[in-house]
């Protein structure tokens, strides 16, 4: 089959295929993600958290929410650990299982292989497509661990910080540096006990905090994703924060932030790959003949050669 054109004509099969080749770096992918660049309007909703708050299980509200005005969406579940491990997302797939037969959802797990830790271009890529496919919304679903939180605000409009009752839960969070860049946060299992009192310490703390983006208050509301309480306010307060975006012509500057980091996923991946295959160059650094700077021009340089 001509994968772009289905792709254009909106055949999933089309888009699992073309996801495939962007997730391996394959050139007929990247050919289809420049045709595709630019379309589509989705609203890109990050969802990060600690193991195990629920942010599947949140997500999985969401769509049910947003499918129900007859709205589409797509689910990004990356896995930050390792491409081998697949126990997270496997769990993902099945809390979402009950959206498998819908037309209107498509759910894909990614391995975040490769990039230095945290979020890697190659899903940056895959939102270019889903979005050019035509998605409503977009939601992406990190496993919270250090550099993951800071990718995902670089590339999701609006960022969901998923906290639970769970004491620790939110100091993580302040140790972490998540909180500065949290547009909502959701304490999530609110039918566990604690949850007033951390509701309580999170907004005293945001009072305290730098001010945001042309005045943002972040919103601290409450969900129990088991039952689906509080997925209606939840959504409300990711679309208060999507139109404060338009309003304040924030959205473009964030398109463009995500282009930034695709391009600088591909640099650290360029000069990882090359630097661990060039056993000469590095052995001129180690004897004095070049400097590091030298041998990685030299090593970038080649790389460029053979990827273009
Ligand atoms: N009691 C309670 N359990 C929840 C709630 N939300 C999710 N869970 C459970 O917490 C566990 C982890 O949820 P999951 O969505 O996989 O978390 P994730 O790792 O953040 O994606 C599952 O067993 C869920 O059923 C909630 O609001 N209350
Ligand atoms: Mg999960």
């Amino acid at each position: 089959m001509d994968v772009a054109q289905s792709f254009f004509e909106g055949d999933r099969r089309a888009l699992a295929r073309a996801l495939t080749w962007v997730e391996s770096g394959l050139p007929e992918g990247e050919a289809l993600l420049r045709a595709a660049r630019g379309r589509g309007r989705a609203r890109v909703v990050g969802l990060t958290g600690s193991p195990g708050s629920g942010k599947s299980t949140l997500t999985d509200r969401l769509i049910g929410a947003v499918r129900e005005r007859g709205q589409t969406a797509a689910v990004l579940a990356v896995d930050p650990s390792s491409p081998f491990t697949g126990g997270a997302i496997l769990g993902d797939r099945i809390r979402m299982m009950r959206h498998h037969k819908d037309e209107g959802v498509f759910i894909r797990s990614m391995a975040s292989r490769g990039s230095l830790g945290g979020l890697a271009g190659a899903t940056v890529a895959a939102l270019a497509l889903l979005e050019a496919f035509g998605f409503d919304w977009i939601f992406v679903e990190t496993v919270g661990v250090g550099q993951s939180e800071v990718d995902i605000a670089r590339v999701a409009d609006t960022t969901v910080l998923v906290l639970t009752p769970a004491a620790g839960d939110a100091v993580q969070a302040f140790k972490a540096g998540v909180m500065e860049i949290a547009d909502v946060i959701a304490v999530n299992k609110y039918d566990l006990p604690g949850g007033a009192r951390i509701v309580q310490e999170l907004r005293t703390t945001l009072e305290f905090a730098p001010p945001r983006p042309a005045g943002w208050k972040v919103p601290v509301l409450t969900t129990i994703a088991t039952t689906g309480e509080g997925t209606a306010e939840l959504l409300a307060a990711i679309e208060d924060h999507h139109r404060h975006l338009e309003e304040h012509g924030l959205l473009e500057p964030h398109r463009i932030e995500r282009a930034r980091f695709e391009v600088a996923s591909v640099i650290q991946q360029l000069g990882q790959e090359s630097v661990r295959e060039s056993d000469e160059l590095v052995a001129a650094v180690a004897t004095g003949r070049l400097t590091p700077r030298q041998a990685a021009a030299r090593l970038v340089a080649r790389a460029l050669e053979l990827g273009d």
